[in-house]
């Protein structure tokens, strides 16, 4: 195992890592912004490292910056939480190059996942089901498109292979559309990600986002961890997470989440990953895989009883996987609902001191963030301050755990959306289930 490893990252992400760390006797060393020097976990770290000024580019963002803070530490591997550096294929290869491992993916997995038409192409031919549309990079032969659009049927969905989490996306309603919808998306693309390439889908309508939980390890080892229902998100943010999926039988987890470890073995994938799929009408596609560890990875940590932040260390560091697919049992339901600096109805971000902070607690309940009382929440970075998990026998008593740790948390100082997260804990709908990816937009009068 690792002696020490630098955390790239910040906020409540960082103190889970680094608690994983704790628990395996690893040392740990915090890199933080000048507007970081306060974080709970550059206090609990056992070095800790200013790697430049608050914006992300110059610190959360800066490679040789990065690089250096693991050098001088005499640290042996880099944990790149998510977002950041995390998905960065270039930043891998050069935290490698430099004698360093990275906790992640190998580059070329990074870069395979990051372009979306090789990802495709590498699932489909995994025996991962993927949304009808061949995936090959459209050309500028106008005939050949409008017939690959009659053959895909109405609506369609133009994606650029640079895109991802929503952006560089384009739905198109009818033929008469096509043409200049690929043109301005491809100008758009070409703008956005340096790469004009884009790729034609069947567009559905009313899918849930569910997404799989996978762990790989270098000895050939993979295994699934079931699923997630992401659906509840507003403009691409997701709000509320939950696992497992509501409807989603055993018999449907096994097929997928076993295709999903297979095409890991098949790519030689390592450590955590996340298989995301459209869901409608009982059958699941393939949209993307994300190569980092997630924000909601506590639902599926709730009801495996398994510790995927330990696990992606132990991967890293060349372990065999501490469990067989066999050994992974779930129990109960876990809600997962993040916790925003933001006002709750207009969604502006709220930055500013936590003057009053009161953490929920009970059986079943998890609470994940960084902030204590008298943390100043700096404007420079994403508003999430947390999360708040619940776990109960089943769905019903995660939701009602959940709903009295809400009414107990209390963070003054700043807005928070808590009462947006209190009015879908009590949402008829909610407590349904099921509930697809536009519900929460058209519940808060988003069209
Ligand atoms: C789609 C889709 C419908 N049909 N692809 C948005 C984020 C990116 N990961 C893919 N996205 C979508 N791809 C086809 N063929 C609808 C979305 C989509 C979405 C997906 C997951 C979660 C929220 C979403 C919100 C709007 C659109």
């Amino acid at each position: 195992m690792f002696e020490k490893i630098v955390i790239a990252n910040r906020g409540e992400i960082a103190l889970r890592i680094l608690r994983a760390c704790r628990e395996l006797g690893i040392k740990t060393v915090a890199v933080y912004s000048e507007a970081d020097r306060d974080l709970k976990h550059v206090r609990l770290a056992d070095e800790a490292v200013c790697i430049g000024p608050a914006p992300s580019s110059h610190s959360y963002l800066n490679i040789p910056a990065i690089i250096s803070a693991a050098e001088v530490t005499d640290a042996q591997a880099i944990h790149p939480g998510y977002g950041f550096l995390s998905e960065n294929a270039d930043f891998s290869e050069k935290v490698s190059q430099s004698g360093f491992t990275f906790i992640g993916p190998k580059p070329e997995t990074i870069r395979m996942m990051g372009d979306k038409i090789s990802a495709k192409k590498a699932m489909q031919a995994a025996g991962i089901p993927c949304v009808p549309g061949n995936g090959d990079p459209l050309t500028d032969d106008e005939d050949a498109n409008l017939k690959l659009g009659r053959e895909i049927g109405y609506p369609v969905i133009i994606k650029a292979a640079g895109g991802g989490g929503g952006r560089g996306m384009r739905t198109v309603h009818s033929e008469a559309a096509l043409l200049s919808a690929i043109s301005l998306t491809k100008a758009e693309a070409g703008a956005a990600f340096n790469n004009d390439t884009v790729y034609m889908e069947k567009f559905l309508e009313d899918p849930r986002h569910i997404e799989f939980q996978v762990l790989a390890d270098s000895h050939g080892n993979a295994i699934h961890l079931g699923e997630r229902d992401c659906s509840m998100q507003r403009r691409h943010q997701k709000v509320v997470e939950e696992a497992p999926a509501p409807g989603i039988t055993a018999k449907q987890r096994k097929l997928i989440g076993e295709r999903c470890a297979k095409a890991c073995r098949d790519i030689g994938y390592l450590g955590a990953g996340t298989f995301e799929f459209l869901y409608e009408k009982g059958e699941f596609f393939f949209i993307e895989m994300n190569t980092r560890v997630q924000v909601e990875h506590p639902v599926t940590e709730m009801i495996t009883g398994f510790d995927i932040v330990k696990e992606q260390l132990r991967i890293a560091a060349g372990e065999p996987l501490s469990i067989t697919q066999e050994q992974v049992t779930f129990t109960g339901h876990a809600i997962e609902c993040r916790l925003n600096a933001e006002d709750p109805k207009t969604f502006m971000p709220c930055p500013g001191t936590i003057d009053q902070f009161h953490m929920p607690g009970g059986p079943g309940i998890r609470c994940e963030t960084h902030i204590y009382n008298g943390y100043k929440v700096p404007p420079y970075y994403d508003s999430m301050i947390g999360k708040l998990i619940a776990h109960g026998e089943d769905r019903n008593s995660a939701i009602a755990r959940m709903k009295t740790a809400l009414s107990e948390m209390v963070i003054d100082g700043i807005k928070t959306n808590i009462p947006l997260q209190q009015a879908i804990m009590a949402d008829s709908a909610f407590a349904q289930g099921g509930q697809n990816i536009h519900y929460l937009e058209k519940k808060l009068g988003i069209h």
